[in-house]
């Protein structure tokens, strides 16, 4: 059980997120070989806008990797059958209905009927300088940088409302990731497990994030463009 290994073990988690756009199987393997080399947890699968079949992409990975793979769908064509869990996201820090309900009603019996483990995820989208594809794509406003106050109250009341996860969001390839202080004043009001991605670029910062009470950091384009860096990403925890 994914969730359940997140809240029994006390070791900080590190997530790579693939885009299949951004992948060709020569590069998805390439990139999971060198990923096999390290103490990677979980594997994210999706995007804001991906035009390859997720089925595709999910078996390429589970041929090469034995990672958890967890599907972080950014549209009801990226529902695939062949990974362990899903991240079932709700766009809290938006007002589209279609991202806080309506696709979820629309995918209801395709996830009852799977064998998918399903991860409620309060997902809060916070302004990473540049217009992200998550703000396009879903029509929402990101949470503005200087509001840390909004931030929180949407943790606590995605808490309340029964979200298992909160995942702190910059949009990918974000030119300035989530802070540490809003990562620590969000810790301070939850007690569920709390994940940030968006514009991570190094060692350092995951360090940074894990200091201040991030639970699992999420890697998607650093490691597209060099791969080799998710072994140096992956130990940073040894270092805590
Ligand atoms: C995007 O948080 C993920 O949804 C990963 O972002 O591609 O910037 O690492 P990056």
């Amino acid at each position: 059980m994914i969730y359940n290994t997140l809240l029994t073990s006390p070791e900080k988690k590190f997530a790579l997120l693939i885009d299949p756009d951004n992948h060709n199987d020569e590069s998805l393997v390439k990139a999971l070989t060198i990923a096999n080399k390290t103490t990677l947890d979980f594997i994210l699968v999706g995007g804001s806008l991906v035009s390859k079949p997720i089925d595709h992409t999910v078996t390429v990975i589970k041929k090469t990797s034995s990672v958890p793979v967890i599907l972080f769908p950014g549209s009801l064509l990226q529902l695939s059958e062949k990974a362990d869990g899903i991240l079932l996201l709700a766009l809290i820090s938006g007002r589209n209905p279609d991202y806080l309900i309506g696709n979820h009603v629309l995918a209801a019996h395709f996830l009852k009927k799977s064998s998918l483990e399903i991860i409620p995820t309060g997902y809060i989208l916070i302004d990473g300088k540049s217009i992200s594809s998550v703000e396009y794509i879903s029509n929402t406003r990101p949470i503005p940088v200087e509001k840390p106050d909004i931030v929180v109250a949407t943790a606590m009341a995605g808490e309340m409302l029964g979200h298992k996860m909160i995942y702190l969001e910059a949009g990918s390839g974000a030119d300035r990731r989530v802070s540490e202080k809003v990562v620590a004043e969000v810790r301070k009001h939850i007690g569920i497990p709390l994940m940030v991605g968006g514009g991570i670029r190094t060692p350092e910062d995951i360090f940074n994030l894990y200091k201040a009470g991030a639970d699992i950091v999420v890697v998607g384009s650093a490691a597209e463009e060099d791969p080799e860096i998710l072994i140096q990403m992956a130990a940073v925890r040894d270092k805590l």
